[in-house]
C-alpha cells in the first residue's frame, strides 16, 4: 500500500514537472532522429525568386520602397523565364556539395510560385505558366536534394492580412485574421500534400497581427498532415536567432550572420552569397574565402548554412554564382569529412579557427597562421595519437603543460582554410567545449 501511494506520488510529481517543462521549452515535437538527420547536412541553398527579379530590387521590401505598389503587383504580367530549368538548379546545389534546396514559394508580397486553387495571383497567371515549385520539388528528389518550401506568415498582397505595407501599423478594419489563417491552412495543405517538403521555411512572424497562439494552432496542423516535416522558428514570436519558451518550430535561424555554438538546440544560419536576398543586377559576391570561412564556421558552431541565391529574371542562375558554387564544390570534394555529419567544437569557434569532430577525430580549420607555432589547450581525457593536414602533411606535435603545441608549415596548405586533423586515442564528440 505505501509503495502504491509512494508511486502514485512519484508520477503525479513526473507528470507535473513534464507539464512545467513542456512550458519552459520551444513548442516542437519533432523526433531527435529526424533533427539530427537534418543537422548532419550542414549546408542548403536558399532561393529568393520571383516576378520582382524584373526590376532587380529587394523580394518584398522593395513594394513601396523603390516600386510603387501598382508596378510591383503587376510584374507578374511581364513574368516569363523561358529558360527556368529546375534540373539546372538542383544540379548547381549538388555540385556545390549543398544537400537540400528551400524555395520561396510566397514571399511577403504574395506572390506564389505554384497553381494554388487559392489564389489568382500565382505563376499560372504570368506568360510563363509553369509550376516552380513541383518541377524542383521533383528535380530534387531526382538528385537526392532535400527538397524544402519557404512561406511568410506576412502577406502585404493579401487584403485578408492586416498590414498592406512594411511599416504599416494600423490594421485595416476590412481584413480577417480567421479567415487569412484559413487560406494559410489551404495552401499549406497543397504544399505538404502536392510536394512532400522535407522542411517549411516560416517568416514574418514579427507582425502585430501575428500572435504566439496562430503559430502553435499551424504548427499542430502541419503535425498532423505530417509529423516528420521539419519547421524554423519563425512560426512562434520570440526571437529568430535562438530557441527560446517563446519559440514555435524546430530549429532557430539567426540571419545574416553565422550563430553562436549550441551543442543542444538545432540552428541553420541563412546568409546571402551577395547583398540582397532577391537578384540584384551587378551586386557584390562574397569571395570564396568568406564562403568557406562561413561555412567551417557555421559547422565549429555546431550549425547549418543555408546559403543563398538570386536567379535572374530569365529563370538563370548568375554565371559568377554559378562558379562560386562550383568552387564550394572542389573545396567540400576535399574536406567534406570535416564538415558533413559532423559536430562543432570542442574549441570554441573564433576569428582564427572552427574546430569540428567526428568521432576520434578533432578537425580544425585553420584561417590564421600564428606567429610561432599553434597552442591548444589539452583535450581532457583525451590523447592526440596522430596530427595531420587533412589530404595533406603530417604536422609534428607535442604536450607542453597541458598545452597541445603543433609547428606548423612556412605556409599553410590552404590559404582559406587549412584543416588539420587530431586523431586522438578516444571519441572526441561529447567532450564539453573548450575555451582557448
Ligand atoms: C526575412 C525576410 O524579410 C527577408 O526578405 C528574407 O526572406 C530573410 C530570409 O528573412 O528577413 C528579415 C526578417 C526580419 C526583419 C527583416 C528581415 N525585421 O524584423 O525587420
Amino acid at each position: 500500500m505505501i509503495k502504491q501511494i509512494q508511486l502514485i506520488g512519484l508520477l503525479i510529481l513526473l507528470s507535473s514537472s513534464l507539464l512545467i517543462a513542456q512550458q519552459e521549452v520551444p513548442y516542437s515535437s519533432i523526433s531527435k532522429k529526424t533533427m539530427e538527420g537534418f543537422m548532419d547536412k550542414r549546408f542548403g541553398m536558399f532561393i529568393h525568386w520571383g516576378p520582382v527579379t524584373l526590376r532587380g530590387t529587394e523580394i518584398g521590401w522593395s513594394r513601396n520602397h523603390g516600386v510603387s505598389q501598382s508596378d510591383y503587383d503587376n510584374l507578374y504580367k511581364k513574368f516569363d523565364p523561358v529558360s527556368f530549368d529546375a534540373d539546372a538548379w538542383v544540379k548547381t546545389a549538388r555540385d556545390a556539395g549543398m544537400k537540400y534546396l528551400t524555395i520561396t514559394a510566397k514571399h511577403h508580397d504574395g506572390f506564389c510560385l505554384w497553381p494554388t486553387a487559392y489564389s489568382d495571383y500565382n505563376i499560372m497567371n504570368t506568360p510563363f505558366k509553369k509550376d516552380v515549385v513541383g518541377a524542383l520539388a521533383k528535380a530534387c528528389k531526382k538528385y537526392k536534394i532535400k527538397f524544402c518550401i519557404y512561406y511568410t506568415v506576412l502577406d502585404w498582397y493579401d487584403r485578408r492580412y492586416p498590414l498592406h505595407n512594411d511599416g504599416n501599423t494600423v490594421p485595416d478594419p476590412k481584413a480577417d485574421m480567421q479567415q487569412f489563417v484559413q487560406y494559410m491552412k489551404n495552401q499549406l495543405t497543397e504544399l505538404v500534400t502536392n510536394y512532400h517538403p522535407y522542411m517549411l521555411w516560416f517568416d514574418g512572424n514579427w507582425e502585430a497581427p501575428w500572435t504566439a497562439a496562430h503559430g502553435r494552432d499551424i504548427y499542430d496542423f502541419l503535425r498532423k498532415l505530417d509529423p516528420e516535416v521539419i519547421i524554423n522558428n519563425r512560426l512562434g514570436k520570440g526571437t529568430h536567432e535562438v530557441m527560446s519558451a517563446a519559440t514555435t518550430g524546430d530549429y532557430a535561424t539567426p540571419e545574416q550572420k553565422v550563430g553562436g555554438i549550441n551543442m543542444t538546440d538545432p540552428w541553420e544560419s541563412c546568409i546571402t552569397l551577395c547583398t540582397q536576398w532577391a537578384w540584384k543586377p551587378g551586386d557584390a559576391m562574397k569571395s570564396l574565402q568568406q564562403c568557406i570561412r562561413t561555412l567551417a564556421s557555421t559547422a565549429g558552431g555546431n550549425g547549418n548554412l543555408l546559403l543563398n541565391i538570386g536567379p535572374m529574371p530569365d529563370g538563370r542562375i548568375e554565371e559568377r554564382q554559378a562558379a562560386r558554387l562550383r568552387e564550394m564544390g572542389s573545396w567540400l570534394k576535399k574536406y567534406g569529412a570535416s564538415v558533413y555529419s559532423t559536430k562543432g567544437g570542442p574549441f570554441l569557434p573564433d576569428s582564427v579557427l572552427a574546430a569540428t569532430r567526428k568521432g576520434n577525430k578533432i578537425y580544425i580549420h585553420l584561417f590564421q597562421k600564428p606567429a610561432g607555432p599553434l597552442k591548444l589547450p589539452a583535450v581532457p581525457g583525451l590523447r592526440v595519437k596522430k596530427a595531420y593536414f587533412l589530404q595533406g602533411d603530417k604536422v609534428p606535435f607535442r604536450l607542453e603543460q597541458e598545452q597541445l603545441i603543433l609547428s606548423l608549415p612556412q605556409q599553410l596548405p590552404d590559404e582559406n582554410d587549412a584543416v588539420l586533423v587530431l586523431e586522438m586515442d578516444k571519441n572526441a564528440e561529447s567532450v564539453p567545449l573548450i575555451r582557448k
